[in-house]
């Protein structure tokens, strides 16, 4: 497409969709004319992406997943429509700069973290390896908060992400689904003869899609995220309208619609979990019944489901997929009970993301009947046919079976989600080695017991197209000078670059760039917050959601120590550094937010005190997101990756810095040990406990406050922060944190501290050799290949889901 070609598709953009003559058009205009001249070009690769589906037999991969943290999509699809240039030359003969187009942009924030931004780079690698696949989520009107920092305090912003319309999706009324709640279960006869069940919910509500074009990287594969939004089934109750109650008619259709009104944080205690178990039973129903559609209307029957679709649970927020199917396939397509199962279970696959007990789902009995009641009968005969084979062919004891049941009997009885997954599904994962090991030996060790060949790793990966070519277009212009473009889609060509590192001329221009990215990260930051970093000074960068696991205040206390170490002496030679935090508290996380509250205090004494400020400052980066992650990533020199061993399941972050060249200061937890691997010992700062000598410690009974007692800098900083130091004054803000560390330190921040300041004092002497500490961020890229969600997409295609690349022709260009 050339430059004029799009000039006029965005003139007739602004005329005919937007109604805006140019001179009248504000950016917004502009940038929503050019969103729609870019989707333009990818409905046609859309239409025969689904025209070969339709035509040919093929399999498709589900992506079942309650968060996709797209980030913003211009410039990624400009990217891998590879227009980019063209754009930018034709808004500009409009008097229009591209990059502030760009920014007019709201991100679509329907994630908390790592798990739905995982789910948005595989829905990347999956079109650009030419497989073809749905994403299924939510369409939440409200996605993850927005975070602004007042007085050091994290406040949450209602996300009106929609406000001003959202250009990428186009709304499908013809796709829709009834979604039943409540009500009762009751025995009939069909015509047959046969005793049958039957569902007689009390409520329903109707899910519409919403469908997103998801473009491969210079290829015809486009597939689609479809999003289900939720709507009450007749706008109004016309009974109660007529007699009157006009309140009561429009109570059914807001109740409904609240089903999608808002993504729920991470880490949120108890309340508000019914309306969650009601998102999650939404949109998986929605999508199952997606399917079965698309499989009617290719003509194929039932029994074919697992080979024309494959469904991953990404968590065990999908899972109730597992009872859906069944009820699908028993109650509606009255199929038997066995060929049913035999359906779902080669059907799903389930990967965990999490060893954290507190984090795997379980629901009240109670709750579940009264929204589920079918379901649970479901989950009730699915738990005792499981059972009865295990005591049968594995002669498991009675212990032995209730810990394996689907029901946790102790206290309040519960459904466990996670074995429900396991028991429907042909393949369970982890997401990085270590992890994958761990959750055979703890919380699923019993069912790889079971069914040891169902366990397998998927190392989880990140997309080079957002994460490297379009955020960092001057390290990504660099490489393909050097070793060509290969590497954007065969990220093992990165390897080319290791004899580079020996090239002093090469070594200048990376360093030149890491600047270059620095002095825009600084730009932004002082725009932000009002804190001024200089880019000669390391980046030293914690960015994540603020969780006790991943353990900010490890940082913080690093930060406090340099400070008193600079206090007692300001003349010691440290190497400057700047620290720069960023991430979200759940809103109902106690501890995280002090924690938040913690760095900023810190750093509101650290930047504004003379002694210390000329080698240290801390910044915290107001509503971490995908787009000011682009930023951050491509500036950071050394990347924190510290949570306690056994607890970050693989991390995903950690990928986005090493691919960008910065070195990981890190435990040997998740991800980091394939990094690590990878990348060379030599090449990595690894510190503290490992996993086995974390649970010996806990086993043995673990006393924080010894270690305070044995560790003079540690007695210090927390002292310092006991006392009022850094809040002026007031000795109860940060008690809680500092009791909650003191007392119990569930993490082992400080068993780990000694270990940890050590290793930061040996990364501020490799910091003093520039030459070294470039060459081992060359290595750092150079090695980092594996950390493609490509690779991790082809692994998932060819070992779970038998999905196999159709390249899609374009039969008529014109
Ligand atoms: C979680 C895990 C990460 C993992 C990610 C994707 C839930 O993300 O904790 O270790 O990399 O899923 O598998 P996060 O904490 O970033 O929200």
């Amino acid at each position: 497409m050339s430059a004029p070609e799009i000039k006029k598709s965005i003139l007739d953009h602004l005329t005919y969709s937007i109604g805006r003559p140019p001179s009248l058009a504000s950016k917004q205009d502009y940038y929503k004319a050019l969103a729609l001249t870019v989707r333009d070009r990818l409905q046609q690769h859309w239409v025969e992406t689904v025209q070969a589906y339709l035509e040919q037999d093929l399999k498709v991969a589900c992506y079942l997943s309650a968060e996709f943290l797209m980030g913003p999509h211009l410039g990624n699809n400009l990217l891998n429509l590879g227009i980019e240039n063209e754009v930018r030359q034709a808004v500009k003969e409009m008097g229009c700069e591209l990059d502030e187009l760009l920014a007019e942009e709201e991100e679509p924030g329907l994630g908390n973290g790592g798990l739905g931004r995982l789910a948005a780079c595989y829905m990347d690698s999956l079109a650009t390896l030419e497989r073809l696949a749905l994403g299924y989520g939510i369409r939440y009107e409200f996605g993850i908060f927005d975070q602004e920092i007042r007085d050091g305090w994290q406040c949450e912003i209602t996300d009106k992400w929609l406000r001003s319309g959202n250009p990428w999706e186009i709304a499908k009324p013809e796709i829709t689904y009834y979604v039943n709640f409540g009500g009762h279960t009751e025995y009939y006869r069909d015509e047959a003869g046969a005793e049958r069940i039957r569902w007689v919910p009390d409520r329903a509500v109707k899910g519409m899609a919403y469908d997103t074009p998801i473009q491969g990287y210079r290829v015809n594969t486009c597939n689609t995220l479809r999003l289900w939004s939720a709507e009450a089934c007749e706008s109004f109750d016309f009974q109660a309208f007529n007699t009157g109650d006009y309140y009561g008619a429009v109570d059914d259709k807001v109740i409904s619609e609240t089903i999608t009104k808002v993504l729920y944080p991470n880490d949120e205690p108890e309340i508000g979990k019914r309306l969650r178990l009601l998102q999650q039973y939404f949109f998986v129903s929605c999508s199952l019944q997606d399917m079965l559609r698309l499989l009617d209307a290719q003509g194929q029957p039932t029994q074919r489901f697992p080979e024309k679709f494959a469904v991953q649970l990404n968590d065990t927020h999908p899972s109730i997929g597992v009872a859906e199917l069944m009820r699908l396939l028993v109650d509606e397509r009255r199929l038997s009970w066995e060929d049913a199962w035999d359906i779902t279970v080669l059907t799903f696959g389930y990967t965990n993301h999490t060893l954290l007990p507190e984090a795997l789902e379980t629901w009240p009995l109670p709750l579940f009947r009264e929204l589920l009641p079918r379901h649970l009968e479901i989950i009730y005969e699915i738990n005792a046919r499981f059972l009865a084979s295990v005591r049968e062919t594995h002669h498991q004891d009675d212990e032995h079976v209730k810990r394996l049941s689907l029901i946790d009997e102790n206290g309040e009885k519960r459904i466990r989600m996670a074995h429900l997954a396991c028991v429907g599904s042909h393949a369970i994962n982890g997401v990085a080695a270590l992890h994958s090991e761990l959750l055979k030996r703890s919380v699923l060790k019993d069912f790889y017991e079971l069914w040891p060949e169902r366990f397998n790793n998927k190392t989880n990966g990140v997309t080079p197209r957002r994460f490297m070519a379009l955020a960092n277009p001057k390290l990504s212009e660099l490489i393909t000078r050097t070793i060509g473009d290969g590497w954007i889609t065969h990220t093992e060509e990165l390897r080319m670059l290791e004899p580079f590192s020996e090239d002093a001329a090469f070594r200048k221009e990376w360093r030149l760039v890491k600047q270059s990215n620095k002095q825009q990260l600084a730009d932004y930051i002082l725009k932000q917050t009002g804190i001024e970093l200089d880019p000669s000074w390391m980046f030293d960068v914690q960015v994540k959601r603020i969780h006790e696991y991943k353990r900010q205040h490890l940082n913080i206390l690093h930060v406090i120590t340099l400070y008193n170490r600079l206090k007692r002496d300001p003349k010691l030679a440290i190497a400057p550094r700047a620290f720069i935090f960023g991430g979200k508290a759940a809103p109902g996380y106690f501890i995280a937010k002090r924690i938040i509250k913690l760095i900023n205090a810190v750093g509101e004494v650290v930047n504004n005190d003379p002694d210390v400020n000329k080698k240290l400052r801390v910044a915290f980066v107001p509503n971490f997101n995908v787009q000011n992650g682009q930023l951050i990533y491509p500036a950071a020199d050394l990347s924190e990756q510290i949570s306690m061993a056994g607890k970050e399941a693989s991390g995903t972050g950690n990928m986005k810095f090493t691919l960008n060249g910065a070195l990981t200061i890190g435990t040997l937890d998740g991800a980091n040990v394939e990094i690590r691997d990878e990348v060379g010992e030599e090449n990595f700062f690894l510190f503290g406990l490992t996993t086995e000598e974390t649970l010996r410690l806990q086993q043995q009974g673990y006393r924080p406050y010894a270690y305070v007692e044995g560790n003079s800098e540690l007695a210090e900083a927390i002292r310092l922060i006991a006392s009022g130091h850094f809040s002026h004054g007031d000795t109860e803000v940060f008690r809680p944190l500092v009791d909650n560390l003191c007392q119990s330190d569930p993490f082992l921040v400080f068993a780990d501290y000694a270990d940890y300041i050590a290793c930061q004092d040996k990364v501020a002497g490799v910091w003093k050799d520039p030459e070294n500490w470039t060459r081992m961020s060359i290595l750092n890229t150079a090695r980092a290949g594996k950390f493609s969600s490509d690779r991790a997409i082809r692994e998932y295609c060819d070992e779970i889901w038998d999905v196999r690349p159709v390249p899609i022709m374009i039969k008529d260009k014109t």
